[in-house]
């Protein structure tokens, strides 16, 4: 388990950031107030009463559109220009407007199977179709846990992402319904169309990974015992804004899960953090949700990223500024990225089909837990040619025509839910571990990897111009693949 670390994910993200500025929407103004409505967070000090910060809340002409008590956050909408500081004053711990700090999703690109590729495949109807072309689930020795169990329906992996398609035919009944809620815009709403899909289908493939269903149809998840809940986080527009993750978090924590996967980040890294007193109170709120959710028995298992970053090194951002000369930015703890770097949280590299580093994925010592299946399609073939099957088989929806299928996507989001569905294995062999026992328990059964010798190149043939080397530092215990590859007989013999 590591603790407080401090390491910043440099994404795609950061071409997009700036439209995140106007990703909250404005809504008409009531009461005679002028201008579009912005979202706020507001913080009651920790531990306190809340009531103070209500009342100042409104007598700023501030609505609170949710109240999360139990760590002293609120969503609250308000046209006030100066609502920042007519709210400000006793009981009022910090207070800050989330417009601009959406990151947005890192989504990666889907290939979808064809329909003749589907048909094709169907020939057994005692096995899952599409099994043989899940390269990934034999790596972390999935076949013989399955020997074992393939999950108990008492745990339920939160899917803190895009939405789940609960038609889906390999997944409509592995979701957990009565625990499903979309928490766009910081507010529960429980409407199964809510918590679908819209604009993307990101979580639809992760939630397979984790759980999708031994039928005779497409493909097996790593734990299809166990139940997925969708909790989308992640708006039309594919931003992810502070107060979603809230919403998230808590609402994970007030519903019996005992894991989250996170397949994304809230990322300030790319943002000016040397400015940070405006963002402080936004990622003071979500670790406090955080911290909330692994009090309440849930485990945060989080991506790495997909930016072939030394997580390690992270004071010094490359990119920035453009003249050469690398800038050592003044990151304090509350520019932290979210959530993969607060404490307790299981972070997670991800490997190819020949089990090295995917060229994409983000590594650093003391910063990744584990490692697991993420696709490489070019690590393969070292870089002769692009080799889709080479990436994560998985279900899909596409959002287009509106149909649910299966097709591949990778990246370190693809890693992530295997780890997660490794961890509800575990906990179904061995019921009441706590999220740090259970951290280290897969830290623990992981098969090691040892750091590839000298300076790793992933794909030296391929001549895009693009640097994918990388300096794997450590031991048993590294940079690249954390404690190892997750093992999931080893986690539930
Ligand atoms: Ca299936």
């Amino acid at each position: 388990m590591k603790n407080l670390r401090r390491k910043a994910l440099a994404t795609a993200s950061a071409l997009v950031l700036g439209a995140g500025l106007a990703a909250v929407a404005g809504s008409p103004a009531t009461g005679g107030a002028t201008g579009a409505e912005s979202t706020f967070l507001v913080l009651a000090p920790q531990g306190g009463k809340a009531d103070l910060a209500v009342a100042r809340v409104a007598a700023a002409d501030g609505t609170v559109v949710a109240n999360y008590h139990q760590i002293g956050v609120m969503v609250v909408r308000s046209a006030n220009p100066d609502f920042v500081t007519d709210v400000a004053g006793a009981g009022v711990e910090s207070v800050a407007p989330t417009a601009g700090l959406g990151t947005v999703l890192d989504e990666g690109d889907t290939v979808e199977m064809t329909a003749a590729q589907i048909a094709e495949a169907t020939g057994d109807p005692t096995a899952e179709p599409l099994y043989g072309q899940q390269w990934d689930l034999p790596m972390i020795d999935l076949p013989r846990a399955h020997a074992v169990t393939t999950g108990s329906p008492d745990v339920v992996v939160g899917v803190l992402d895009s939405g789940i398609s609960s038609s889906h035919p390999d997944l409509a009944t592995q979701i957990a319904k009565d625990k499903s809620t979309s928490c766009v815009g910081g507010v529960v709403d429980t409407a199964e169309a809510a918590w679908n899909p819209t604009t993307s289908d990101h979580g639809t493939h992760v939630a397979g990974t984790i759980a999708a269903a031994l039928n005779g149809v497409g493909v097996a998840g790593v734990a299809p015992g166990v139940k997925v809940a969708a909790v989308k986080v992640v708006d039309n527009e594919l931003y992810i804004y502070p107060e979603a993750a809230v919403c998230g978090f808590i609402w994970a924590a007030e519903h019996g899960m005992q894991l989250t996967n996170n397949s994304y980040y809230i990322d300030p890294w790319q943002l000016n953090c040397r400015n940070d007193a405006r963002q402080r109170p936004v990622w003071q709120a979500v670790q406090r949700a955080i911290r909330y959710a692994q009090n309440k028995g849930v485990l945060t298992v989080a991506a790495a990223g997909n930016s072939n970053f030394d997580l390690a090194h992270k004071f010094v951002d490359p990119d920035s500024p453009n003249n050469g000369i690398p800038e050592v930015r003044g990151v304090n703890g509350a520019c932290v990225v979210l959530p993969a770097e607060a404490p307790g949280v299981l972070t997670v590299s991800a490997v190819g089909p020949t089990g090295e580093k995917s060229h994409y994925s983000s590594y650093g010592q003391g910063v990744i837990d584990v490692a697991a299946p993420g696709g490489d399609s070019r690590i393969r073939t070292r870089g002769a040619t692009s080799t889709t099957a080479d990436a994560i088989l998985s279900t899909t929806f596409n959002t287009v025509t509106r149909t649910n299928g299966w097709g591949w996507k990778q990246g370190t989001s693809m890693a992530s839910p295997h780890v997660a569905g490794v961890a509800a294995l575990a906990l179904s062999a061995h019921p009441g571990m706590t999220p740090g026992q259970l951290a280290s328990f897969l830290a623990r059964t992981a098969g090691s990897k040892r750091c590839p010798a000298g300076r790793y190149d992933p794909i030296p043939l391929i001549p895009t111009g693009a640097d994918f080397t990388a300096t794997c530092q450590g031991g048993t215990r590294n940079g690249f693949y954390g404690a190892g590859m997750v093992n999931a007989y080893d986690a539930v013999k």
